[in-house]
């Protein structure tokens, strides 16, 4: 190393060291306490409307500037082509913006009360595999259900949710009532086969994100235990899905069923596929092979810098702190949460990969309560529909990060990937599969336990 590196090097060195210093997280807080900074360094206080929208700490001046335009790209509405600005929505599409569906940088919910759906989409499938091992879109209607389109254009179908109640109750007889979601296609613009396959998904949050990206694939992967050699009845399993970018198979982390590897590839598939908006990743507009294509394919409808802008944006938004992490009922629940072995998919603590390209999410210690792997999760939940390696039964663990705040953020508590838990009770009964036995312990404890638990995940 010359001198000159040596020096460039001690300069850097001792300016992360200032930062550092300087930001709310030291490196030694105790072990009970660092757990109050869910994403590490990236750990902002507030329980407000704001609270999943914050941009990374330590960003430098060109990169707060990008994060800036993904954040105005994210909240812009797209219309009809060709307008001035934000133009090329669909001709078919789910929504007209990011922020629609991640409303607040939250998570969506399915129609309440009449509402049409909004922040929900539909993934519609054949059986069998596509070449790259990921679903068979239907011929004429793809990977995805569009439910809206410009003037003169049809939608794809309509879409109807109707629950039929499920009634059980605690051990200790308290009675409860679950909701089990049906989905019909109507008014479909051309015939659908007969054996389609559906699978319904609310927008999950989006802040944290380039945090769970920084985990390197090794440490996910330790925690696979595709066989259950352990024997635990636990056996999460990594999904490897297709990267479009390196044409190579890559461990899958976004999506509920992990089959996206990239917030780059996630964010350019939304724009694709829930907006008809093309880009340099997907530049072939969602109704590509309609009757009702226009076919023309020419320019992306954006620009490869809003696309990354829009890409980085969403791997640079922090993390809220929990709130009561020292209250003593919420002490209890979290030894509740780990005795009856939430915390075998749901796990703590994660550490993100070194990264001196990227500093601002390198080597942090977060805490977001999941293992990023696929789990079977019972036939309650099922969907029976396979992408790339989750099988219809599998799902991959969420974050419960910030979940505490959804009810303030984003106006509802409804959870899961069809939003149907209307609260986090509900989503806990819905547990099956690996999780059953977990399920059953929380339904064994008495009402102050359960509440405890509650009290936990409110917390985080
Ligand atoms: C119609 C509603 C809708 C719109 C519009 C939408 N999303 Fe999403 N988003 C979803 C759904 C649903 C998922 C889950 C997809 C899945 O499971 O395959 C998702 C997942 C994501 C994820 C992964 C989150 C995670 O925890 O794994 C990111 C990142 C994301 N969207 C970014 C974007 C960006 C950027 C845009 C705008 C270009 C956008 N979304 C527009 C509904 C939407
Ligand atoms: C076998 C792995 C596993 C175990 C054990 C487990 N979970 Fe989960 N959890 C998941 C998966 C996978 C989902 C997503 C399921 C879905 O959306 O259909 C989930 C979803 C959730 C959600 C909703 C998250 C959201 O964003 O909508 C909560 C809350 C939750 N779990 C809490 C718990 C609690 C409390 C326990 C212990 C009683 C527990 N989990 C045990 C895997 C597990
Ligand atoms: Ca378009
Ligand atoms: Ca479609
Ligand atoms: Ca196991």
């Amino acid at each position: 190393m010359s001198i000159r590196t040596k020096f460039i090097l001690s300069i850097v060195l001792v300016s992360s060291l200032i930062i550092t210093s300087c930001r709310k997280y030291n490196e030694s807080y105790e072990d009970p306490d660092e757990e109050w900074f869910s994403g590490g360094s990236q750990t902002f206080f507030d329980g407000n409307t704001s609270g999943f929208d914050h941009a990374f700490t330590g960003l430098d001046a060109r990169q707060m500037q990008n994060h800036e335009v993904g954040d105005k790209a994210f909240d812009a509405a797209f219309v009809t082509a060709p307008a001035p600005l934000n133009s090329g929505l669909g001709p078919l599409y789910n929504n007209v913006s990011c922020v629609s569906c991640h409303v607040n940088d939250g998570r969506g919910k399915p129609p309440v009360n009449g509402e049409s759906l909004s922040s929900m989409l539909i993934r519609v499938s054949i059986p069998g595999a596509n070449s790259h091992g990921g679903p068979n879109g239907i011929p004429g209607f793809g990977g995805q259900l569009q439910q809206r389109s410009i003037a003169g254009k049809m939608p794809e179908a309509d879409v109807q949710i109707s629950y039929t109640n499920i009634n059980g109750t605690m051990d200790d007889g308290t009675p409860y009532t679950l909701r089990q979601p049906s989905y019909t296609l109507n008014n479909a613009y051309t015939s659908l086969p007969p054996n389609y396959l559906m699978s319904a998904r609310v927008a999950p949050p989006v802040f944290g994100l380039g945090l769970l990206e920084a985990i390197s694939d090794y440490d996910i992967i330790k925690y696979a235990d595709e066989n259950d050699m352990n024997g635990d009845g636990i056996s999460g399993k990594p999904n490897r899905v297709w990267d479009v970018l390196t044409a190579s198979y890559r461990l899958g982390r976004f999506g509920w069923k992990a089959g996206q590897p990239s917030l780059l590839q996630q964010s350019a598939g939304a724009y694709n596929e829930d907006m008809g908006v093309t880009n340099f990743v997907f530049p072939v507009e969602n109704s590509f092979s309609q009757i009702q294509h226009d076919g023309i394919n020419d320019e992306t409808e954006i620009s490869d810098s809003i696309m990354h802008a829009v890409a980085f944006y969403m791997q640079t938004l922090g993390v809220p702190a929990r709130r009561n992490a020292k209250d003593p009922v919420v002490l209890e629940g979290k030894r509740i949460f780990n005795q009856i072995q939430c915390a075998s998919c749901h796990i703590a603590k994660h550490v993100t990969a070194t990264d001196m390209a990227f500093t601002s999410r390198s080597n942090q210690k977060i805490f977001p309560y999941t293992d990023l792997l696929l789990h079977d999760m019972g036939p309650g939940l099922a969907d029976m529909r396979s992408e790339f390696q989750a099988d219809g039964y599998e799902w991959r663990t969420p974050a419960l990060w910030g979940i505490g705040l959804t009810q303030k953020i984003n106006g509802h508590a409804y959870f899961l990937h069809d939003g149907r838990a209307r609260n986090l009770t509900e989503a806990i009964l819905w547990h099956g599969g690996e999780a059953e036995a977990s399920k059953n312990k929380f339904k064994k404890l008495s009402a102050d336990e359960r509440n405890a638990v509650l009290k936990f995940l409110e917390s985080l």
